[in-house]
């Protein structure tokens, strides 16, 4: 008969699922100047100096490094800031996300 019931039971999800966190990666380049890219990490990633240098310096010396995980909006207005503000000083310097 048509409408009939199917016996299917759903439970109604109450706790919010976790949302993906993705990792927001600096790649090295010969050109950029390293005060930029710490000067960047303080600006975009929000990093303290020392921190901000570090995280430079791994880039430099191993050709990537996180800046930060974040949620996919968070990352992606991130790595558009760095282009963006790389673009605007004529650095070549890139940017990308990867899923965590
Ligand atoms: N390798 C650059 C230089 O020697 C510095 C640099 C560091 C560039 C990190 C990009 O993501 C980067 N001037």
């Amino acid at each position: 008969s048509p409408g009939r019931e199917t016996g299917t039971v759903t439970k109604t999800r109450v706790k919010p699922a976790r949302p993906a966190l993705y990792k927001v990666i600096l790649l090295n380049d010969d050109y950029t100047p390293q005060e930029f890219v710490i000067w960047l990490l303080e600006a975009v990633f929000k990093k303290g100096r020392e921190e901000a240098t570090r995280i430079m310096l791994h880039v430099h010396q191993t050709g990537v490094g996180i800046c930060g995980v974040y949620t996919f909006e968070v990352a992606e207005t991130k790595v558009a800031q760095v282009l963006e503000l790389a673009r605007r000083n004529e650095h070549p310097l890139q940017c990308i996300m990867e899923k965590d």
